[in-house]
């Protein structure tokens, strides 16, 4: 059994667009799964959150064999692995990885919710998200682009144009 997954990144401290181009390199070496694309790298405005520093955003398609818990564990570790300090929520973070999509399936546990729970709503994640799968229906939600274009307002700026794989 292997689940299409999609990791969303971010960062607004430090180096950001350093941290980002790190983190998908480590995302590309992950025990368990096969790295399949990463997206261009989006400046973008912070939401929800007052007074930070704009975030470089981004999302990583990968397959992967590991259940969704450990490669929750996975991620967190390489969140430490960049300095990441948990203080107060959504305080500005070196790196933050958050698992979007695991497969096709739902959970409501507070730990790791599936799909994740605000993604039909940002910007942030929906442009990065519909470039590497522009067809992907959200279970739940509906299509990416759909969702995606719900979000006119929110700013954001492609900034690389990666190489897809
Ligand atoms: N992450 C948040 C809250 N707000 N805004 C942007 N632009 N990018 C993010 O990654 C982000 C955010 C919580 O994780
Ligand atoms: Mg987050
Ligand atoms: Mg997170």
């Amino acid at each position: 059994m292997s689940s299409r997954c999609f990791v969303a990144l971010g960062a607004n401290l430090g180096d950001p667009v350093a941290t980002v181009s790190k983190a998908i390199e480590a995302l590309r070496n992950l025990p368990g799964s096969e790295f399949i694309a990463a997206s261009s790298l989006y400046r973008t405005a912070p939401v929800g959150l007052k007074r930070q520093p704009d975030f470089i955003n981004a999302v990583v398609e990968l397959v992967a064999v590991s259940p969704a818990p450990t490669l929750l564990d996975m991620l967190f570790a390489i969140e430490a692995r960049f300095g990441r300090q948990r203080s107060v929520r959504n305080a500005p973070r070196t790196l933050d990885l958050d698992l979007l999509l695991y497969g096709d399936e739902l959970s409501a546990d507070p730990v790791l919710t599936l799909p994740h729970p605000r993604l039909h709503e940002r910007a942030f994640v929906l442009a990065p998200l519909a470039e590497l799968a522009p067809q992907l229906v959200i279970p739940g939600r509906g299509p990416v682009s759909d969702l995606l274009a719900h979000c006119a307002g929110q700013k954001i700026e492609m900034l690389v144009a990666h190489a897809i794989g």
